[in-house]
């Protein structure tokens, strides 16, 4: 066949479509350890924090992954609504984040512990260095959505961040505030 319709991504909303999918969805209930009120995750355990959607596609050495994840809007106490967050297992490599709609912060933090944040938006784009943790953080009152190409040996460590993240992000009196974390 010399003509192979693509995959496609609808840019205004991230749905993946033409192309097999694998869809992962986060409950509140699993993310008890990444919020500083983590207790009250349990009160509604069973909401879906984020949604991952992935081309099911080959992976191996030197492939990629496409995928898009949707990030709800919402707070545990005082704290937005934000993935787990992650090292590559392969420490050395990097990913691109593509935003597509909503409005929050990529969160990213390198092995000497010194972290920082970018706005994510419909257009901006983010190169995540090699060795860089990850996070995203909806900060809007709509559904963050962000498209990800990453190399599919690089893995997920999220056992690594022994004291999470330096940066927590908060609303307080109806503003975004990122916030340093001070380790006892
Ligand atoms: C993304 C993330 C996705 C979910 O596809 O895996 O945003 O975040 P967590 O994996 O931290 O729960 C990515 O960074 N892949 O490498
Ligand atoms: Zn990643």
């Amino acid at each position: 066949d010399l003509l192979i319709q693509p995959f496609q991504l609808a840019w205004a909303t991230g749905a993946l479509s033409h192309g097999p999918l694998i869809r992962k969805t986060t409950l509140l209930g699993d993310l008890s350890a990444i919020f500083t009120d983590g207790d009250a995750t349990q009160l509604f355990p069973d909401r879906p924090a984020y949604a991952v959607d992935m081309f099911d596609t080959p992976g191996g050495e030197g492939e990629l992954y496409v995928g898009v994840t949707h990030l709800y809007p919402g707070k545990v106490g005082d704290e937005y609504f934000m993935t787990r967050g992650h090292f590559h297992q392969r420490r050395e490599q990097g990913e691109v984040y593509f935003g597509l709609q909503g409005e929050g912060l990529l969160l990213m933090q390198n092995q000497q512990g010194q972290a920082w944040t970018e706005p994510v938006f419909a257009g901006s784009v983010h190169i995540i260095p090699g060795y860089t943790a990850h996070r995203l953080i909806n900060t809007g009152s709509q559904t963050l959505s962000a498209l990800a190409v990453w190399p599919s040996t690089a893995g997920h460590d999220y056992t690594s961040l022994p004291h999470g993240f330096a940066l927590r992000v908060i609303e307080k009196a109806g503003k975004v505030r990122i916030m340093a974390v001070k380790h006892g």
